[in-house]
């Protein structure tokens, strides 16, 4: 296998075959040959969103599936895990030079008692990319957390990350927070991570849930244009 790997040549790949031996790399955790697959891609005039969601997202969608079905364990996906931010490092630059005018603000982080944060810090990107400034809380936020950023950032949109079924519910308990103290209107909730689904968003009283990165970045322009609206009419 060793001999088989190191007969590889990325750069002699073609671009089908490349994005193939990515997530094969990803789910070896192979972060050095991620980098330099990621490299080649992008010297190949490849976009950077294409390279992360063709190559990498992919990659960890199929290392996922072997997570679920007990074939992977923490250790091995840890080192996808690792392999896969080397890449989105590279991208991340590329993603955010856009030079757009800053649109709004986004709060956002994973909630208490779960530490995923790929899909999130990826939402954070492409929402930076997209000309939002974003306050990126990390993971294992309590809704203490939360309150203290909003209160310091002020932002427009309040974003909440979960990808367990056993942490998702926490959304509700931070969304109910916000009621209590009377701002909940204050904000827009926006909710994402794999486990979640539109209905579970109305039924916790979020504003949005977001099934994707890039769906997160249109839901947010939305919001922000109907704000903008709202606004210039003086309502
Ligand atoms: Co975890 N894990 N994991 N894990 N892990 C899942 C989530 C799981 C589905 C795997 C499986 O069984 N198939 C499963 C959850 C099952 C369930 O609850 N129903 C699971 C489990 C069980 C666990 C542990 C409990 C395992 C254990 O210890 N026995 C443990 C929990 C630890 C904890 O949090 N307390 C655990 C640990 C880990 C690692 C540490 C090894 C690692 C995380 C590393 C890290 O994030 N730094 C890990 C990983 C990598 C995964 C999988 C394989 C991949 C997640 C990921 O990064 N996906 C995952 C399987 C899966 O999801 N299919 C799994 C790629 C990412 C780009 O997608 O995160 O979905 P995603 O984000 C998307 C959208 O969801 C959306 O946009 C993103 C980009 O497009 N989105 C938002 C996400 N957040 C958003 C917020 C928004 C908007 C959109 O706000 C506005």
């Amino acid at each position: 296998m060793a001999d088989e790997l190191d007969d590889i040549v990325l750069s002699e790949l073609d671009d089908d075959e490349l994005t193939l031996q990515m997530h094969d790399d990803l789910y070896d955790g192979l972060k050095e040959e991620i980098v330099e697959a990621v490299n080649i891609l992008l010297e190949r005039k490849w976009q950077p969103y294409d390279v992360l969601t063709k190559a990498l997202v992919e990659g960890m969608r199929i290392v996922g599936i072997d997570f679920r079905d007990g074939i992977l364990f923490v250790p091995e996906v840890l080192l996808a895990a690792n392999a896969m931010k080397a890449g989105m490092a590279i991208l991340k630059p590329l993603l955010i030079e856009s030079g757009a005018p800053r649109v709004g603000t986004m709060v956002i982080g994973t909630v208490k008692g779960d530490i995923h944060d790929i899909g999130k810090n990826l939402v954070s990107m492409m929402m930076e990319g997209a000309g939002f400034e974003v306050i990126n809380l990390g993971i294992n936020n309590s809704v203490e957390n939360y309150l203290e950023a909003i209160a310091t950032e002020k932002p427009d949109i309040l974003g909440m990350s979960a990808l367990l079924t056993t942490t998702m519910p926490y959304m509700k308990v931070v969304i109910d927070a916000l009621k209590a103290k009377g701002i909940r209107d204050d904000y827009i909730v926006m909710v994402g991570g794999a486990p979640l689904n539109e209905e579970f968003a109305r039924a916790i009283g979020a504003d949005a849930y977001c099934r994707d990165a890039a769906v997160a970045v249109e839901t947010a322009t939305e919001f922000m244009n109907r704000k903008h609206n709202l606004l210039a009419a003086g309502g």
